[in-house]
Parts: structure tokens; sequence; C-alpha cells
């Protein structure tokens, strides 16, 4: 039996030596040279994967997605009915992600973009500087990526907020859940990250009317799906002034068109999807977990959750 790979071109050898290396004995097949479709049992693919094509394969038993997010496998027509998904959890992921949420956070709240600006003007000034006590911080999303956000925040001094579905204890982040509870903790946070897996329910939420219920000049770091946000509804608030910058990694479509007016916002900071980025030989024992699990019959990691879409 074999395992499909579907990736980017030039990442489908480094995933297939990653998965290799801890199990040399997996027969892997590189999409679209998938061999005969009865002996795939297995499907490690990434976001340009059709899940039409996956029911091709009659003895197909798991799906694993090639990163954190799995809106791609769950979208219409979703995957081949029955077949259990499961996503990463990885620690260079979750730190990757710290990392780009810490850069932008520090960008906005050390005044960059103004320092540049005076830079550009050869402008000697000093700045006013707030601490990090008096800077609040919103994540929505406090799950795998959103809560070691929030730690690394926390040990800087920022008091921090998290939005969830359900109701949760994090230490040193005051919670916040529900639609009254996204609202709220908008009012109060200077800085909103979105860290949130893109489901029906989250679809949009970065809507002129979230938008306007944070405070006049807060900021907006978005590193999780471009299906968050409304864009015409970030452009206009940038544009007012309301939000006075944006670090934006993820788009709708991507890549970004060359006519967005997001590549050349003076007020926006722009990634492409690289915030935190998969790296194969990382996740590769928990992916080959499953796969001994599934053949072994034992329960799976990490499996997403179909109801909740996450
Ligand atoms: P998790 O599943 O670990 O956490 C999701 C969090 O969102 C949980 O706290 C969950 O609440 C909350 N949530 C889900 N639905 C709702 C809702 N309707 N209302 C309020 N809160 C909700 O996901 P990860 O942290 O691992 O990843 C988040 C997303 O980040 C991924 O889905 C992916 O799209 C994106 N991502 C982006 C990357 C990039 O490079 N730009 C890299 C990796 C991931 P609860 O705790 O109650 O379940
Ligand atoms: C992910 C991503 O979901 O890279 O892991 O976006």
């Amino acid at each position: 039996m074999a395992i499909l790979l579907s990736t980017k071109a030039h990442t489908m050898q480094d995933w297939k030596a990653a998965l290799l290396a801890v199990d040399p004995s997996l027969e892997i097949r590189l999409f679209p040279d998938a061999g005969n479709p009865d002996e795939i049992e297995a499907a490690v693919v990434w976001t340009a994967h059709d899940m039409m094509e996956l029911r091709r394969y009659p003895n197909l038993k798991l799906i694993v997605s090639m990163g954190a997010g799995v809106d791609h496998l769950l979208r219409s027509p979703g995957p081949p009915p029955g077949i259990p998904v499961a996503r990463l959890k990885d620690v260079l992921l979750t730190s990757a992600m710290a990392e780009w949420v810490l850069l932008n956070v520090l960008r906005f709240h050390r005044q960059d973009p103004e320092y540049r600006a005076l830079q550009q003007r050869k402008e000697w000034l000093e700045l006013s500087a707030p601490s990090t006590a008096e800077r609040r911080v919103g994540i929505l999303g406090i799950g795998e990526l959103g809560s070691a956000s929030a730690r690394v925040l926390t040990s800087l001094g920022f008091p921090v907020m998290g939005w969830s579905r359900s109701a949760k204890t994090l230490p040193g982040v005051q919670n916040f859940h529900g639609a009254e509870g996204l609202v709220a903790m908008a009012g109060q946070s200077d800085i909103l990250i979105c860290l949130l897996p893109l489901t029906p329910q989250t679809r949009g939420v970065l809507n002129a009317r979230l938008l306007s219920a944070l405070p006049r000049g807060a900021y907006v770091i978005n590193g999780a799906r471009g299906g968050h946000m409304v864009a015409e509804d970030m452009l206009a608030a940038l544009d007012s002034g309301h939000i006075a910058g944006a670090a934006l990694d993820v788009f709708e479509p991507e890549p970004l068109p060359a006519e967005s007016r997001f590549w050349s916002h003076p007020k926006v900071f722009l990634t492409p999807h690289a915030a935190s980025i998969t790296i194969p030989a990382s996740v590769a024992p928990q992916v080959v977990e499953n796969i001994h699990n599934m053949r072994a019959g034992r329960s799976l990691i990490n499996l997403v959750d179909f109801s909740l879409g996450y």
C-alpha cells in the first residue's frame, strides 16, 4: 500500500525524504503519479489538491493536511465521505507564528512606521513611548498558535485578551467568548490579532462592524486566512485612519493579485503567506505516527472535528 503526496513541486522531494527518514519502508507516490489507485491508503496534501480527485482511491483511509489549517480540505465538495482528516500541530510551526506575531506587535508598539517616516524626512524626533502595560492586545483564536503568541506577549508585559469558541483559562490571558465577548474584547484591543481557523462561523470576522468597535488608531494583524478579512472594509478603515496600520500575511485569493491596493497601501505590512511555514522534517514523525495508527486500527492524532470545521 502507498502514501500519496501532493504539494508545490519544489517541496515534494523534501516531504518524501522527511517521511522516509522516519519510516524507510513507506511506499511514497508523488502526485500526479499515483500509480494504481487501489494502492493509495493515505493522502498527505496541501491547498491546491482537488478533493474530488481523492474520490479516485477506493482504499483511502486517511487524509493529512500539510498545515495547521484545514479549510482547503473541508470546503465543498469536502473530503470523500467517511475519511478522517488530520491537521498538524508542531512546535516549529507554532514558534514561527509567535515570532511573526511578535515582530508585528513590536513594529506597531515601538512606532516603527512613524520612525521610518521620520528617517525619510531626516527628522530627529523622539516620540512618546507607551509601555507594554499600556498596549492592550486581543487575540482572536487562542488555540495552538494563539496561546503560544499570548505567552510571548504576556512575558513582555502586554495585557493579553483571547477570544475562543468555548470558555478557556490560560495563565495571564483574559478570556472572552461568543458574539458578545467578541465586541467587548475588540473595544479594548489596541492591537487585534487574528489566529482563527477559517470556518463558516469565522469567515469575514474582520469586517466593518468589528473594525469600528476597535479603539481609534488600533492596529490589526492577520496571520490566519484571507477569508477572515473583508478586504474593502479593511481598506476603508485604513483610509479613514480608524485603523492605523495592518500586518497581513494572508489574502483571498492567493497569490494577491497585482492590482490589489494592499500591495502599495502605506499602512499595510504584507508578507506572502509566510508567517509560519511547515518544515517537513519537523512534522514527519506525527504524520508517520498517524499512518501507523491507521494501519493498526489505533486512534488517530490531531483529528479535525468536522462538526466544528477545525
Ligand atoms: P487551533 O484549532 O489550535 O485554535 C483555534 C482557535 O480558534 C481556538 O481557540 C478556537 O476556540 C478558536 N475558534 C474556532 N472557531 C471559533 C469561533 N467560531 N469563535 C471563536 N473562537 C473560535 O488552530 P491553530 O492555532 O493551530 O491555527 C489557527 C489557524 O492559523 C489555522 O487554522 C490556519 O488557518 C492559520 N495558520 C496560518 C499560517 C500562516 O503561515 N499564515 C500557519 C499556520 C496556521 P476553542 O479553543 O474554543 O476551540
Ligand atoms: C497552515 C498554513 O495552515 O501554513 O499551516 O497556513
